[in-house]
């Protein structure tokens, strides 16, 4: 059974840390002594969840500036209340559309001198010239590393696109006269916390499909969003409200008019429609995880 079959069956233990992954975090190590700050890249609709361990722990040192990417799909107050929580925290963070924020480039490049102003401080009490600020920007796959670099750099400079494992290798982006970036394949780590992590990583997709059982992810993600935000889902599939997990998956197969043959809901078709929906925002905005009060 070969490692992609293998993951499919224990849909319990979802894991996708592959070779290249490892080979970019140590690479991602090996240039640390060239970078002067991090840019962590988030998910906004799970910053915890998509916060990775293995880098928080190889970039401790590092100043960080924290982007809350996707902010487009995720629910406005609870963002806030994230901005809130990393505040407390002491966190450098902005919450961003990547796509469209037109602010977010001026913000960006100012928040990065800002938490890079006292290495510059030193290089100048050296005799040396100052130089454009460098940072890495780092994290999960596909939670908008190169779309980020891109805004800031008004280019189109790093491959983006929407599926994970797009970068495949460490490449510096002069963003900026002020601002250099250094862009990093995502990388996830080699077992997640919990199942709910898990999940939730793999509906905003993260993992790659073919190595999911998109029906699990589907079932879980549609409980979890019931129980944050009440009745969303089951007006969207025109559903009572008493419905398991697992009927509403049934409902929407019949709304999105995805049948079987003989007439029956087709449930593997109606998870990756339910999973492509939820990813793009066609159900609304939603944060699958809140701040602990
Ligand atoms: N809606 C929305 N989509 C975004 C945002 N930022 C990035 N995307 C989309 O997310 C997908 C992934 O973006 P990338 O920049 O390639 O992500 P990445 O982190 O570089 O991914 P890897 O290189 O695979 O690790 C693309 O389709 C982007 O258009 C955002 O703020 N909002
Ligand atoms: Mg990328």
């Amino acid at each position: 059974m070969n490692q992609e079959q293998n993951n499919k069956d224990m849909n319990t233990a979802i894991s996708w840390y592959p070779g290249h992954m490892e080979k970019a975090r140590r690479q991602m190590q090996e240039s640390l002594k060239a970078v002067d700050m991090i840019i962590e890249v988030r998910d906004a609709r799970m910053p915890l969840a998509s916060a990775n361990p293995l880098l928080q722990k190889m970039t401790a040192a590092k100043p960080r500036l924290i982007i809350l990417a996707k902010s487009d799909l995720a629910d406005p107050a609870a963002t806030e209340k994230w901005i809130q929580y990393f505040q407390n925290e002491e966190t450098a963070c902005i919450s961003a559309d990547l796509l469209h924020d037109a602010s977010f480039r001026k913000k960006a490049i100012q928040a990065s001198l800002e938490l890079t102003s006292a290495s510059r401080e030193k290089m100048k009490a050296k005799g040396m010239r100052p130089r454009a600020a460098r940072a890495m920007a780092a994290g999960i796959p596909n939670v908008g590393k190169s779309t980020l670099i891109n805004r800031i750099s008004g280019r189109n400079s790093a491959k983006a696109a929407d599926k994970p494992g797009v970068t495949r290798s460490l490449l510096w982006i002069h963003a900026d006269p002020t601002l250099d970036i250094m862009d990093t394949p995502g990388v996830l780590w080699p077992k997640f916390e919990d199942q709910k992590t898990a999940i939730m990583l793999a509906a905003a997709g993260t993992i790659k499909d073919t190595l999911l059982d998109t029906k699990v992810i589907a079932e879980t993600a549609i409980h979890i969003i019931r129980d944050l935000y009440q009745d969303v889902l089951e007006k969207e599939y025109g559903a009572a409200g008493n419905e398991t997990d697992m009927q509403i998956l049934e409902l929407s197969a019949i709304k999105r008019n995805l049948k079987r043959e003989g007439g029956e809901a087709d449930i593997e078709r109606a998870s990756m429609q339910f999973l492509l929906e939820l990813r793009r925002g066609r159900l609304g905005r939603f944060t699958l995880e809140m701040p602990h009060a």
